[in-house]
This record gives C-alpha cells, sequence and structure tokens, in this order.
C-alpha cells in the first residue's frame, strides 16, 4: 500500500544570487532546485533533464526560464538573472546527467500520494453512456478532459502530471483509467467519480504503458532507469522492477509495451539490444522456450525453457533493436520499425523469431498502424514520419500492396470496424493543416478536410459507434473538432489547450478495429 498523503504541497522557492557570475550549476541549486529537485529529476516541478526536455515542443528552454510558463508553477527569472546567465542554465539543464540514476522499488514506493478526498461511487455521478465517454489529452495546459461522447458536452477537465505521453490505458469494465507523463508519473482516475484516485513515479524516464487483460496489472516502459515497473492496478503499489538487459547483460531502454490479450501477456521491444520480452500475466503460464541457442557439444541445436506463472518472462532474440510496433490482429505477429528507421520487420510470436522483412524505408510509424479487410484480405497500413505518404501491406504475405502519396510526412492513422474511410494526418511541413479521409477499399483519398488552415490538424478518435470522429487543431488555442463519419461535415467545434490524443473507452477496451491498442 503506498502512503496516504492528502495532497501534494507546491513549493515556490525564489532566491536572488549572492555571488557575482556564479556558475550554471549553483544558479541552478539557487533558482530551481528547490522545485525540480537538487538530482533535476524532479519534484514538484519536472525533471529538467535531456531526456525529457528535448521532446518538448513549444518555447525554447530559455524562454520558459527567462518568462514562465503559463498556466504553471513556473515563475518568470528574467528581472533576476542576465541573459547570459539564462542561457547557461538552458544549457546546464539539457547536459545529460554523469551517471544513470537509480529509481528503486522503494523510491517508486515512497513517491506514491493516494488522494483523501477520494470517495468510490456506486454508479456513475453523470447520465451520460460510461461506456462512450471521450478523453481528451490538452498538453497546452497538462489536463485531460472527460467529454459526453454523445453530446460532447465536457463532464470534467483535471490536471495532470507534466507531459503526457501515450495512450491512457482502460480497466476491461471501462470505470479506471492510467494516464503516463513522460516523467515517468502514472496517474489513476475512476471514471465514474471524475476524480483522481492515487498517482506514483513509476520511472524517471518513460514511454508508455500497458494494462493486463485481466486489468490486475500496468507495466510502465522506462527509458530511465533501464526498467519495466510493474504495478498493481489497485493500489499502484509495486508488483516488480524488472532491470532490462540482454542476456548478456547490456541494459537497454523499453521501447514500448503493450498488452497481448489473446495470449495474456505484454510483449516489449527493446531499443538498445536485439530482444522482445514477453512477459505472462496468467498466473498460470506454462514455461515456454526462449528461441534456440546452438549446442557445441552435442552439435544441435537446443530449446531453451523460461519461467512459468505469473511475470514469468520470454526472451525473444531478433536480428536488431525494434523500436515501437503493432500486432496483426491474431497476435501471434509483431510488425515492427527496425531502430534505424530504414524497414519493417515481422516478429512471429508463436515461433519466437522473425519471420519477414517489410520495404518500408522513411521511418514507418508502425505504432500507429492500423488493419482491415479489403476485399477479403487482410491489410495493414502506416504512416511515415520522413515520408509523404502511406504504406499498405498484406497480412498474409507480408507483400506491399501500395502506398497513398500524402502531402506531407503523418503522424497518426484511424478508422472504426463502422466506417469506410481511414484518416491519416499530415504532421509534419507545409500541409499540417490537412487531414486526408481515404477509402480502404480503394485506397483512394476521397478529401482532404483543411478545418484550421495553417494550423496542425493531426490525431483523430470515433465515438463507440463509429459515427463521429473527433480531430484534433493541435495548438495552444486549438480546438477538438467534431466530424460527421459519413457525411465528413463538421458538427461541433470544442475549444481545448492543445489537445493531443483522444480516447474513447468502449473502443479501447473492445480493441476496436482501426484504434490504437
Ligand atoms: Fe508518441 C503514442 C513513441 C513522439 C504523441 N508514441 C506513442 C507510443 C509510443 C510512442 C511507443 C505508444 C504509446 C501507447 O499508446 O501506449 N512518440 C514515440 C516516439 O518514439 C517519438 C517519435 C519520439 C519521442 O519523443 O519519444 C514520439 N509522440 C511524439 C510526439 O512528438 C508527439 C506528437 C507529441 C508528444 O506528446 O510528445 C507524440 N504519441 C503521441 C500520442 C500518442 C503517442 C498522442 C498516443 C496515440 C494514440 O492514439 O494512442
Amino acid at each position: 500500500m503506498i502512503p496516504r498523503i492528502a495532497s501534494i504541497s507546491l513549493l515556490l522557492t525564489v532566491s536572488t544570487i549572492a555571488v557575482a557570475e556564479p556558475s550554471a550549476k549553483t544558479v541552478y541549486e539557487q533558482k530551481c532546485a528547490a522545485c525540480h529537485g537538487a538530482d533535476r529529476l524532479g519534484g514538484t516541478g519536472p525533471a529538467l533533464i535531456p531526456e525529457t526536455l528535448k521532446r518538448m515542443r513549444g518555447p525554447a528552454v530559455s524562454q520558459v526560464i527567462s518568462n514562465g510558463r503559463a498556466a504553471t508553477q513556473m515563475p518568470a527569472f528574467a528581472d533576476q538573472l542576465s541573459a547570459d546567465e539564462v542561457a547557461a542554465l538552458a544549457d546546464y539543464v539539457k547536459t545529460p546527467l554523469e551517471r544513470q540514476p537509480k529509481w528503486s522499488k522503494e523510491n517508486i514506493m515512497a513517491s506514491g500520494v493516494l488522494h483523501d478526498g477520494y470517495q468510490p461511487p456506486d454508479k456513475p455521478v453523470f447520465n451520460a453512456d460510461a461506456m462512450n465517454i471521450f478523453l481528451v489529452v490538452e498538453t497546452g495546459d497538462h489536463h485531460v478532459s472527460v467529454l459526453d461522447g454523445d453530446t460532447f458536452e465536457r463532464l470534467d477537465r483535471f490536471p495532470t502530471p507534466f507531459a503526457v505521453h501515450g495512450g491512457p490505458k482502460f480497466t476491461p469494465d471501462g470505470r479506471f483509467v492510467f494516464i503516463m507523463s513522460r516523467d515517468g508519473w502514472v496517474q489513476k482516475y475512476d471514471l465514474w467519480a471524475l476524480q483522481e484516485v492515487a498517482r506514483i513515479r513509476a520511472g524517471l524516464n518513460s514511454r508508455n504503458i500497458a494494462i493486463s487483460k485481466d486489468g490486475l496489472w500496468l507495466a510502465v516502459a522506462n527509458y530511465l532507469p533501464n526498467t519495466l515497473t510493474i504495478l498493481s492496478t489497485g493500489d499502484l503499489s509495486v508488483a516488480r522492477v524488472f532491470d532490462v538487459a540482454d542476456k548478456a547483460g547490456t541494459p537497454s531502454r523499453v521501447s514500448a509495451v503493450y498488452q497481448a490479450p489473446t495470449r495474456d501477456s505484454f510483449v516489449l521491444a527493446l531499443k538498445d539490444v536485439a530482444e522482445i520480452w514477453e512477459i505472462a500475466t496468467d498466473p498460470n503460464a506454462q514455461p515456454v522456450y526462449e528461441g534456440y541457442v546452438h549446442s557445441h557439444e552435442a552439435g544441435m541445436v537446443e530449446a531453451v525453457p523460461s519461467s512459468s506463472g505469473l511475470f514469468a518472462r520470454r526472451r525473444i532474440v531478433v536480428p536488431e533493436p525494434i523500436d515501437d510496433f503493432f500486432f496483426d490482429p491474431s497476435y501471434r505477429n509483431l510488425i515492427g520499425t527496425a531502430r534505424d528507421g530504414s524497414k519493417g520487420v515481422v516478429v512471429n510470436l508463436t515461433v519466437g523469431r522473425q519471420i519477414a522483412e517489410l520495404p518500408l524505408p522513411g521511418m514507418p510509424h508502425l505504432g500507429s498502424g492500423i488493419s482491415w479487410m479489403r476485399n477479403g484480405r487482410r491489410v495493414m497500413a502506416t504512416p511515415h514520419l520522413k515520408e509523404p505518404k502511406l504504406s499498405i501491406i498484406g497480412v498474409d504475405d507480408w507483400s506491399l500492396i501500395g502506398t497513398i502519396k500524402t502531402e506531407g510526412p503523418g503522424f497518426f492513422l484511424r478508422s472504426h470496424e463502422n466506417s469506410d474511410y481511414v484518416w491519416a494526418d499530415v504532421f509534419f511541413g507545409p500541409h499540417k493543416d490537412a487531414m486526408h479521409v481515404i477509402d480502404k477499399q480503394t485506397l483512394e483519398i476521397v478529401k482532404t478536410l483543411r478545418p484550421a488552415p495553417g494550423k496542425t490538424v493531426a490525431h483523430v478518435e470515433f465515438d463507440r459507434n463509429g459515427r463521429y470522429a473527433l480531430v484534433s487543431v493541435w495548438e495552444d488555442d486549438g480546438a477538438v473538432i467534431v466530424f460527421d463519419a459519413k457525411t465528413l461535415e463538421e458538427v461541433r467545434r470544442l475549444p481545448m489547450r492543445k489537445p493531443s490524443g483522444k480516447y474513447n473507452v468502449w473502443n479501447k477496451i473492445t480493441f476496436s478495429e482501426g484504434t490504437s491498442h
């Protein structure tokens, strides 16, 4: 059980510099450490390390130091620090830490916060369809909006940890949701109560989270330290921390972790070593085989068994490290991006080896891959982060069926089993305001929407019936635009602070075809 604390007190200490021309480290200690931690790993303010800062979009670090950050506790230091001091401080916080920090099970447990005010209700405190709720992550001021998926009224808007990344994960009954920030915080929120339940810091720099099939466990994939943290979803206490390293002991970051429901396991790709891990979430998991090794003594190839039971780990050795990935609908195959971004690879999880390479140059973004049936054949599509196209692959023989030219490289793809269309954004370049709508059968672009000329328009999520498609205007004074998914006409426009991902409870818990898992 994590300790019960009423609330996190926000500490802001603004002191003055005592000595002339202090070093950036001294300025940091005087001005920043109280909120961001003496070790730069965060406190009431976020961690100030390159792993977090280099992914921050928006104003430069030096501007934030000078002018503060609107709608946060970050004050402006322009009247206390010279321009040179600000520049030196910005460089200092972008410098890598001298050594890999430790973040043990005890550290994680000590970070936990349970909210005293939380009262679990017997039923939802609202009348909306609890299965058709949307969460909208608003990265502009680090909040999440909870929307009624029929009326699009806002039921709640709550603060999140700093810089939420990746999809929130829902318990199988759709009641609780878990949200992760790049700083490693995991937040638990009760959708029936419209209240935060607890939060805990599972890592120092994290990638994403996955929930187990039975909803009991949450896996947190970390870059810093090189670990996979498994939390109990009940009270967020730590069930296990895996140090992530290959058989030879070389440590690795975790690229991404996902639930494989038909396999009752978590599957994770490792960024720095050529292994994929599968971790059983079934307490009765049988031993599986970790691939094959050549035995010189016996002159033959031998199978290597793994452990059995809950959290039994299986290693699958692959030719090279894999970045983000997705599964085919059978969950037999993992389709991932080779770390250098030059191709896709298919790893068959049943036999435990790579079975195909996919001709996907230009950094395919396979984490956004989706699949559907086209003329009786299952196909999958992926955007490319560095090329203006979508690639369509046949899942039966892994051949390239074709490419669809887009107005620029895209980030996200979406569809729904009740929709004839795939929606593809153009995240990068001069046409970032375009959203292509593509016919799933002809693979033709039927319409290109430009609902906010000149602004980034990205990421789509359907309601549970596939009737509406919600699109983000990804700007600080942005909006979520509700489109009729058939007529492609705008229905509503809801002002939001830099909305990024949107997540529909039903689509997520049913693993709807066309949405992210
Ligand atoms: Fe993401 C999902 C990795 C940059 C916004 N991103 C994911 C997931 C992974 C991933 C592994 C799947 C998580 C899940 O849903 O469980 N993202 C990466 C990267 O490797 C990359 C390219 C570099 C990095 O910064 O780490 C990257 N991602 C970004 C951004 O720059 C985006 C646009 C803005 C941001 O918030 O940082 C961004 N990523 C998102 C979003 C999702 C996501 C909104 C969830 C999509 C969904 O529909 O599920």
